[in-house]
Protein backbone atom coordinates (compact mmCIF):
# COMPACT_ATOMS: atom_id res chain seq x y z
CA UNK A 1 0.00 0.00 0.00
CA UNK A 2 1.09 3.43 -0.71
CA UNK A 3 0.90 5.47 3.04
CA UNK A 4 1.28 8.63 3.35
CA UNK A 5 2.92 10.77 5.66
CA UNK A 6 0.07 10.18 8.19
CA UNK A 7 0.27 6.63 7.84
CA UNK A 8 -3.42 6.57 5.80
CA UNK A 9 -4.00 4.52 2.71
CA UNK A 10 -3.85 6.71 -0.71
CA UNK A 11 -7.15 8.04 -1.03
CA UNK A 12 -7.58 5.51 -4.70
CA UNK A 13 -7.99 2.82 -2.07
CA UNK A 14 -10.10 4.03 0.61
CA UNK A 15 -13.47 2.66 0.46
CA UNK A 16 -15.95 5.35 0.16
CA UNK A 17 -17.88 6.10 3.33
CA UNK A 18 -21.62 5.67 2.06
CA UNK A 19 -22.35 2.58 0.76
CA UNK A 20 -25.73 0.77 0.43
CA UNK A 21 -25.76 -2.19 3.11
CA UNK A 22 -26.06 -5.30 2.70
CA UNK A 23 -29.72 -6.96 2.56
CA UNK A 24 -31.76 -9.87 3.97
CA UNK A 25 -35.03 -11.57 2.58
CA UNK A 26 -37.30 -12.61 5.86
CA UNK A 27 -38.72 -16.15 4.74
CA UNK A 28 -41.75 -17.97 6.04
CA UNK A 29 -42.04 -21.28 6.04
CA UNK A 30 -44.84 -23.70 4.81
CA UNK A 31 -46.19 -26.06 7.65
CA UNK A 32 -48.83 -28.44 8.28
CA UNK A 33 -50.37 -27.06 11.24
CA UNK A 34 -50.25 -23.35 11.31
CA UNK A 35 -53.67 -21.99 10.69
CA UNK A 36 -54.04 -20.22 7.66
CA UNK A 37 -55.48 -17.14 9.33
CA UNK A 38 -52.84 -17.21 12.15
CA UNK A 39 -50.32 -16.75 9.24
CA UNK A 40 -52.09 -13.59 7.43
CA UNK A 41 -52.41 -11.85 11.17
CA UNK A 42 -48.66 -12.13 11.26
CA UNK A 43 -48.01 -10.60 7.61
CA UNK A 44 -50.82 -7.47 8.80
CA UNK A 45 -48.90 -7.18 12.09
CA UNK A 46 -45.12 -7.44 11.56
CA UNK A 47 -45.19 -6.78 8.34
CA UNK A 48 -47.50 -4.44 7.74
CA UNK A 49 -49.36 -5.83 4.86
CA UNK A 50 -53.23 -4.93 4.26
CA UNK A 51 -55.42 -8.51 4.25
CA UNK A 52 -55.55 -8.98 0.59
CA UNK A 53 -51.34 -8.44 0.32
CA UNK A 54 -50.97 -11.25 3.23
CA UNK A 55 -53.37 -13.59 2.01
CA UNK A 56 -51.53 -13.70 -1.25
CA UNK A 57 -48.47 -13.86 -0.29
CA UNK A 58 -49.29 -16.74 2.79
CA UNK A 59 -51.32 -18.79 0.15
CA UNK A 60 -47.71 -18.50 -2.18
CA UNK A 61 -45.95 -20.02 0.65
CA UNK A 62 -48.87 -22.22 1.36
CA UNK A 63 -48.23 -23.54 -2.40
CA UNK A 64 -44.65 -23.05 -2.76
CA UNK A 65 -43.18 -24.06 0.73
CA UNK A 66 -41.67 -20.82 1.77
CA UNK A 67 -42.28 -17.22 0.63
CA UNK A 68 -40.50 -13.87 1.21
CA UNK A 69 -42.17 -11.53 3.75
CA UNK A 70 -39.58 -8.94 3.33
CA UNK A 71 -35.88 -7.36 2.65
CA UNK A 72 -34.43 -5.50 5.06
CA UNK A 73 -31.21 -5.01 6.79
CA UNK A 74 -29.46 -7.10 8.57
CA UNK A 75 -30.53 -6.19 12.47
CA UNK A 76 -34.28 -4.88 11.27
CA UNK A 77 -34.58 -8.52 9.27
CA UNK A 78 -33.31 -10.54 12.32
CA UNK A 79 -35.69 -8.43 15.13
CA UNK A 80 -38.77 -9.43 12.60
CA UNK A 81 -37.94 -12.61 12.44
CA UNK A 82 -37.12 -13.37 16.11
CA UNK A 83 -40.30 -11.73 16.96
CA UNK A 84 -42.55 -13.56 14.53
CA UNK A 85 -40.97 -16.96 16.15
CA UNK A 86 -41.81 -15.58 19.14
CA UNK A 87 -45.55 -14.48 18.47
CA UNK A 88 -45.89 -17.94 17.00
CA UNK A 89 -44.63 -19.77 19.98
CA UNK A 90 -46.66 -18.19 22.65
CA UNK A 91 -49.62 -18.87 20.31
CA UNK A 92 -48.39 -22.62 20.17
CA UNK A 93 -47.96 -22.70 16.44
CA UNK A 94 -45.46 -24.13 14.57
CA UNK A 95 -44.57 -21.40 11.90
CA UNK A 96 -40.83 -20.55 11.20
CA UNK A 97 -39.80 -17.56 9.87
CA UNK A 98 -36.14 -17.52 8.82
CA UNK A 99 -33.44 -14.86 7.11
CA UNK A 100 -31.33 -15.35 4.41
CA UNK A 101 -28.61 -12.88 3.03
CA UNK A 102 -29.59 -11.26 -0.66
N1 LIG B 1 -50.14 -24.97 5.36
C1 LIG B 1 -50.91 -24.32 6.42
C2 LIG B 1 -52.31 -24.93 6.45
O1 LIG B 1 -52.71 -25.58 5.53
C3 LIG B 1 -51.01 -22.80 6.21
C4 LIG B 1 -49.68 -22.13 6.25
C5 LIG B 1 -49.36 -21.14 5.30
C6 LIG B 1 -48.76 -22.42 7.23
C7 LIG B 1 -48.15 -20.49 5.33
C8 LIG B 1 -47.51 -21.76 7.29
O2 LIG B 1 -46.02 -20.13 6.39
C9 LIG B 1 -47.22 -20.81 6.33
N2 LIG B 1 -53.04 -24.66 7.53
Amino acid sequence: DQRDDHGSVAAEEVKPALKRPPMYRVVLMNDDYTPMDFVVEVLMIFFNMNQEKATQVMLSVHTQGKGVCGVFTRDVAETKAAQVNQYSRENKHPLLCEVESV
